[in-house]
Protein backbone atom coordinates (compact mmCIF):
# COMPACT_ATOMS: atom_id res chain seq x y z
CA UNK A 1 0.00 0.00 0.00
CA UNK A 2 1.83 3.19 -0.69
CA UNK A 3 0.43 6.82 0.67
CA UNK A 4 -2.80 8.48 -0.99
CA UNK A 5 -2.82 11.92 -0.92
CA UNK A 6 0.35 14.04 -1.50
CA UNK A 7 0.00 16.28 1.32
CA UNK A 8 -0.02 13.36 3.34
CA UNK A 9 3.00 12.11 5.16
CA UNK A 10 4.46 9.09 3.39
CA UNK A 11 5.80 7.53 6.03
CA UNK A 12 7.26 7.72 10.08
CA UNK A 13 10.71 6.51 11.32
CA UNK A 14 11.06 5.02 14.50
CA UNK A 15 13.83 5.28 16.44
CA UNK A 16 15.41 1.54 15.82
CA UNK A 17 15.33 2.58 12.03
CA UNK A 18 11.69 0.44 11.54
CA UNK A 19 9.31 2.48 8.77
CA UNK A 20 5.49 2.71 8.77
CA UNK A 21 4.68 3.38 5.63
CA UNK A 22 1.43 5.01 5.30
CA UNK A 23 -1.87 4.62 5.19
CA UNK A 24 -1.49 1.68 7.80
CA UNK A 25 -3.55 -0.08 9.59
CA UNK A 26 -3.63 -0.23 13.61
CA UNK A 27 -4.62 -3.17 15.71
CA UNK A 28 -6.22 -2.66 18.82
CA UNK A 29 -5.12 -4.64 22.08
CA UNK A 30 -7.74 -4.08 25.08
CA UNK A 31 -6.03 -5.53 28.19
CA UNK A 32 -8.95 -4.63 30.50
CA UNK A 33 -11.86 -5.91 32.05
CA UNK A 34 -14.47 -3.49 30.82
CA UNK A 35 -13.11 -1.84 27.65
CA UNK A 36 -16.74 -1.60 25.56
CA UNK A 37 -15.91 -3.77 22.66
CA UNK A 38 -13.95 -6.38 23.87
CA UNK A 39 -13.66 -5.95 27.46
CA UNK A 40 -12.18 -9.16 29.41
CA UNK A 41 -11.51 -11.16 26.13
CA UNK A 42 -7.66 -10.46 26.30
CA UNK A 43 -6.91 -9.65 30.12
CA UNK A 44 -5.21 -13.32 30.13
CA UNK A 45 -1.53 -12.31 28.90
CA UNK A 46 -1.24 -15.78 26.68
CA UNK A 47 -5.26 -14.90 25.06
CA UNK A 48 -3.67 -11.11 24.60
CA UNK A 49 -0.35 -12.26 22.94
CA UNK A 50 -2.22 -14.73 20.45
CA UNK A 51 -4.35 -11.49 19.49
CA UNK A 52 -1.43 -9.71 18.74
CA UNK A 53 0.39 -11.77 16.53
CA UNK A 54 -3.17 -12.81 14.86
CA UNK A 55 -3.26 -9.37 14.33
CA UNK A 56 0.05 -8.81 12.99
CA UNK A 57 -0.75 -11.82 10.58
CA UNK A 58 -3.66 -10.02 9.33
CA UNK A 59 -1.99 -7.20 7.98
CA UNK A 60 -1.87 -4.36 11.34
CA UNK A 61 1.06 -2.31 11.24
CA UNK A 62 1.23 -1.05 14.77
CA UNK A 63 -0.41 -3.29 17.65
CA UNK A 64 -1.68 -0.50 19.91
CA UNK A 65 -1.94 -1.99 23.76
CA UNK A 66 -3.88 -0.34 26.19
CA UNK A 67 -4.42 -1.07 30.40
CA UNK A 68 -7.29 1.38 30.80
CA UNK A 69 -10.27 1.45 29.26
CA UNK A 70 -11.64 5.03 28.53
CA UNK A 71 -14.93 4.51 27.23
CA UNK A 72 -17.88 6.72 27.88
CA UNK A 73 -18.42 6.65 31.83
CA UNK A 74 -15.08 4.59 32.41
CA UNK A 75 -13.37 4.45 35.86
CA UNK A 76 -10.03 5.48 36.47
CA UNK A 77 -7.27 3.05 36.28
CA UNK A 78 -4.12 3.21 38.88
CA UNK A 79 -0.90 3.07 37.36
CA UNK A 80 0.11 -0.29 38.93
CA UNK A 81 -2.84 -2.18 37.68
CA UNK A 82 -2.01 -0.54 34.37
CA UNK A 83 1.07 -1.58 34.43
CA UNK A 84 0.27 -5.06 35.67
CA UNK A 85 -1.74 -5.70 32.83
CA UNK A 86 0.29 -4.33 29.79
CA UNK A 87 4.25 -5.02 31.09
CA UNK A 88 3.91 -8.53 30.49
CA UNK A 89 2.34 -8.91 27.31
CA UNK A 90 4.59 -6.28 25.93
CA UNK A 91 7.28 -7.99 27.09
CA UNK A 92 6.76 -11.20 25.39
CA UNK A 93 5.31 -9.20 22.02
CA UNK A 94 8.77 -7.47 21.66
CA UNK A 95 10.44 -10.27 20.45
CA UNK A 96 8.10 -11.99 18.43
CA UNK A 97 6.04 -8.88 16.91
CA UNK A 98 7.71 -7.54 13.39
CA UNK A 99 5.52 -3.98 13.93
CA UNK A 100 5.70 -1.96 16.61
CA UNK A 101 3.98 -1.55 19.80
CA UNK A 102 2.49 1.95 20.75
CA UNK A 103 1.22 2.05 24.20
CA UNK A 104 -2.33 3.49 24.76
CA UNK A 105 -1.65 5.85 28.25
CA UNK A 106 -2.40 8.92 29.66
CA UNK A 107 0.30 7.98 32.21
CA UNK A 108 3.90 8.73 31.82
CA UNK A 109 4.90 6.32 34.88
CA UNK A 110 2.98 3.72 32.52
CA UNK A 111 4.53 5.18 29.53
CA UNK A 112 8.21 4.76 30.23
CA UNK A 113 7.96 1.56 31.75
CA UNK A 114 6.16 0.41 28.48
CA UNK A 115 9.21 2.33 26.12
CA UNK A 116 11.59 0.88 28.12
CA UNK A 117 10.17 -2.75 27.73
CA UNK A 118 9.69 -2.62 24.11
CA UNK A 119 6.72 -0.24 22.98
CA UNK A 120 7.82 2.24 20.19
CA UNK A 121 4.81 5.20 20.33
CA UNK A 122 2.62 6.60 22.64
CA UNK A 123 -0.66 7.08 22.34
CA UNK A 124 -2.08 10.04 24.24
CA UNK A 125 -5.71 10.20 24.29
CA UNK A 126 -5.52 12.98 26.74
CA UNK A 127 -3.44 14.90 23.92
CA UNK A 128 -0.94 15.80 26.47
CA UNK A 129 -3.05 17.40 28.75
CA UNK A 130 -3.77 14.36 31.77
CA UNK A 131 0.23 14.29 32.73
CA UNK A 132 2.54 17.14 32.44
CA UNK A 133 5.56 14.59 32.20
CA UNK A 134 4.20 13.22 29.42
CA UNK A 135 5.59 14.97 26.86
CA UNK A 136 9.42 15.06 28.86
CA UNK A 137 9.21 11.21 28.69
CA UNK A 138 8.28 10.90 25.22
CA UNK A 139 11.00 12.99 24.40
CA UNK A 140 13.40 11.71 27.07
CA UNK A 141 13.21 7.93 24.91
CA UNK A 142 12.91 9.41 21.76
CA UNK A 143 9.44 7.95 21.18
CA UNK A 144 7.07 8.46 18.35
CA UNK A 145 3.61 10.60 19.64
CA UNK A 146 -0.23 10.18 18.78
CA UNK A 147 -1.80 13.51 20.30
CA UNK A 148 -5.42 12.62 20.35
CA UNK A 149 -8.04 15.44 21.04
CA UNK A 150 -10.42 15.00 23.88
CA UNK A 151 -12.06 17.01 26.87
CA UNK A 152 -12.16 16.20 30.56
CA UNK A 153 -12.18 12.57 31.77
CA UNK A 154 -13.96 9.34 30.14
CA UNK A 155 -16.62 9.31 33.12
CA UNK A 156 -17.34 13.25 32.71
CA UNK A 157 -16.44 13.85 28.94
CA UNK A 158 -20.10 13.41 27.30
CA UNK A 159 -20.99 16.35 29.48
CA UNK A 160 -18.27 18.69 27.45
CA UNK A 161 -19.90 17.64 23.77
CA UNK A 162 -20.54 21.25 23.38
CA UNK A 163 -18.63 23.16 20.57
CA UNK A 164 -19.31 26.19 18.16
CA UNK A 165 -17.10 24.87 15.29
CA UNK A 166 -16.13 21.45 16.30
CA UNK A 167 -13.63 21.18 13.41
CA UNK A 168 -11.88 24.09 14.37
CA UNK A 169 -11.47 23.98 17.92
CA UNK A 170 -10.17 20.33 17.72
CA UNK A 171 -7.78 21.28 14.69
CA UNK A 172 -6.43 24.46 17.14
CA UNK A 173 -6.16 22.02 19.53
CA UNK A 174 -4.52 19.14 17.97
CA UNK A 175 -1.81 22.15 16.48
CA UNK A 176 -1.44 23.37 20.32
CA UNK A 177 -0.28 20.08 21.63
CA UNK A 178 1.48 18.87 18.93
CA UNK A 179 3.50 22.75 19.59
CA UNK A 180 3.61 21.51 23.15
CA UNK A 181 5.18 18.06 22.54
CA UNK A 182 7.82 19.35 20.02
CA UNK A 183 8.99 22.34 23.25
CA UNK A 184 9.64 19.30 25.18
CA UNK A 185 11.70 17.83 22.43
CA UNK A 186 9.53 15.66 20.52
CA UNK A 187 10.76 15.34 17.07
CA UNK A 188 8.23 17.12 14.42
CA UNK A 189 8.47 13.93 12.49
CA UNK A 190 7.16 11.76 15.28
CA UNK A 191 3.96 12.79 15.94
CA UNK A 192 0.38 11.80 14.81
CA UNK A 193 -2.52 13.49 15.34
CA UNK A 194 -6.38 12.11 16.42
CA UNK A 195 -9.79 13.91 16.60
CA UNK A 196 -10.34 11.26 19.03
CA UNK A 197 -13.82 10.27 17.60
CA UNK A 198 -16.49 9.89 20.67
CA UNK A 199 -14.39 11.32 22.96
CA UNK A 200 -16.62 14.38 24.53
CA UNK A 201 -18.40 14.31 21.08
CA UNK A 202 -21.98 13.07 19.78
CA UNK A 203 -22.37 11.94 16.79
CA UNK A 204 -23.03 15.01 15.40
CA UNK A 205 -19.92 15.78 16.15
CA UNK A 206 -18.38 12.91 14.74
CA UNK A 207 -19.90 13.51 11.16
CA UNK A 208 -18.64 17.03 11.42
CA UNK A 209 -14.98 15.82 12.29
CA UNK A 210 -15.61 13.66 9.16
CA UNK A 211 -16.18 16.16 7.13
CA UNK A 212 -13.61 18.53 8.06
CA UNK A 213 -11.10 15.82 8.13
CA UNK A 214 -9.02 17.18 5.32
CA UNK A 215 -8.62 20.30 7.26
CA UNK A 216 -7.23 18.11 10.23
CA UNK A 217 -4.76 16.49 7.20
CA UNK A 218 -3.95 20.10 6.08
CA UNK A 219 -2.06 20.58 10.05
CA UNK A 220 0.82 18.35 8.09
CA UNK A 221 0.77 15.71 10.76
CA UNK A 222 -0.22 12.27 9.68
CA UNK A 223 -3.81 11.55 10.84
CA UNK A 224 -5.45 8.96 12.85
CA UNK A 225 -8.93 8.06 12.96
CA UNK A 226 -10.68 5.51 15.55
CA UNK A 227 -14.22 4.80 14.59
CA UNK A 228 -13.93 1.33 15.08
CA UNK A 229 -17.45 0.22 16.42
CA UNK A 230 -17.91 3.11 18.43
CA UNK A 231 -21.06 4.34 19.45
CA UNK A 232 -21.60 6.97 16.41
CA UNK A 233 -20.77 4.23 14.25
CA UNK A 234 -23.24 1.56 16.05
CA UNK A 235 -26.31 4.55 15.98
CA UNK A 236 -26.03 5.08 12.60
CA UNK A 237 -24.98 1.78 10.72
CA UNK A 238 -26.58 -0.64 13.40
CA UNK A 239 -25.53 -2.26 16.76
CA UNK A 240 -25.33 -5.95 15.14
CA UNK A 241 -21.61 -7.37 14.65
CA UNK A 242 -22.14 -7.04 10.83
CA UNK A 243 -23.57 -3.51 11.04
CA UNK A 244 -21.36 -2.06 13.32
CA UNK A 245 -18.16 -3.85 11.08
CA UNK A 246 -19.34 -2.68 7.73
CA UNK A 247 -20.41 0.89 9.48
CA UNK A 248 -16.48 0.94 10.66
CA UNK A 249 -15.46 0.24 7.10
CA UNK A 250 -17.61 2.92 5.79
CA UNK A 251 -15.75 5.28 8.07
CA UNK A 252 -11.87 3.93 7.21
CA UNK A 253 -12.57 4.17 3.53
CA UNK A 254 -13.84 7.76 3.91
CA UNK A 255 -11.13 8.36 6.20
CA UNK A 256 -8.13 6.95 3.94
CA UNK A 257 -9.83 8.99 0.93
CA UNK A 258 -9.73 12.34 2.98
CA UNK A 259 -6.05 11.86 3.69
CA UNK A 260 -5.64 10.04 7.01
CA UNK A 261 -2.86 7.86 7.61
CA UNK A 262 -4.16 5.31 9.95
CA UNK A 263 -7.11 3.47 10.75
CA UNK A 264 -7.86 2.20 14.23
CA UNK A 265 -9.42 -1.17 14.88
CA UNK A 266 -10.27 -4.28 16.41
CA UNK A 267 -10.28 -5.93 13.03
CA UNK A 268 -7.20 -5.39 11.02
CA UNK A 269 -8.14 -8.30 8.21
CA UNK A 270 -11.22 -5.98 6.47
CA UNK A 271 -9.53 -3.13 7.34
CA UNK A 272 -6.39 -3.79 5.16
CA UNK A 273 -9.13 -4.89 2.46
CA UNK A 274 -10.94 -1.75 2.75
CA UNK A 275 -7.57 1.10 2.92
CA UNK A 276 -6.52 -0.81 -0.22
CA UNK A 277 -9.14 -0.38 -1.87
CA UNK A 278 -9.43 3.24 -0.90
CA UNK A 279 -5.78 3.79 -2.06
CA UNK A 280 -6.22 2.32 -5.46
CA UNK A 281 -9.38 4.72 -6.24
CA UNK A 282 -7.80 7.86 -4.62
CA UNK A 283 -4.70 6.82 -7.11
CA UNK A 284 -6.58 6.30 -9.96
CA UNK A 285 -8.26 9.45 -9.47
CA UNK A 286 -4.77 11.18 -9.51
CA UNK A 287 -3.53 9.79 -12.64
N1 LIG B 1 -10.30 5.16 20.97
C1 LIG B 1 -10.28 4.39 22.06
C2 LIG B 1 -9.10 4.18 22.78
N2 LIG B 1 -7.94 4.73 22.38
N3 LIG B 1 -6.75 6.06 20.84
C3 LIG B 1 -6.73 6.84 19.75
N4 LIG B 1 -5.59 7.39 19.35
N5 LIG B 1 -7.87 7.08 19.03
C4 LIG B 1 -9.07 6.58 19.37
O1 LIG B 1 -10.08 6.86 18.69
C5 LIG B 1 -9.13 5.74 20.54
C6 LIG B 1 -7.93 5.50 21.26
C7 LIG B 1 -11.54 3.74 22.51
O2 LIG B 1 -11.70 2.50 21.87
P1 LIG B 1 -11.31 1.09 22.52
O3 LIG B 1 -9.83 1.02 22.79
O4 LIG B 1 -11.84 0.01 21.66
O5 LIG B 1 -12.15 1.03 23.87
P2 LIG B 1 -11.78 1.24 25.41
O6 LIG B 1 -11.26 2.64 25.59
O7 LIG B 1 -13.09 1.00 26.12
O8 LIG B 1 -10.72 0.24 25.79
Amino acid sequence: MSAQKSKSPQSLRLKDGRVIRFPAVMGILNITPDSFSDGGRFLDPDRAVAHALAMEAAGATIIDVGGESTRPGAAMVSAEDELDRVLPVIEELRDRLKVPISIDTRKAVVASAALDEGAAIVNDVSGLTFDRAMASAIAQADAALIVMHMRGLPATMDRLARYTDVVAEVRAFLERQAQVAISAGVDRSSIIVDPGLGFAKNARHNLALMGGLSELCALGYPVLVGASRKRFVRAIAGDGETDSSFGTAAVNALAIAAGASIVRVHEPGPAVAVVKMAVAIAEHVRV
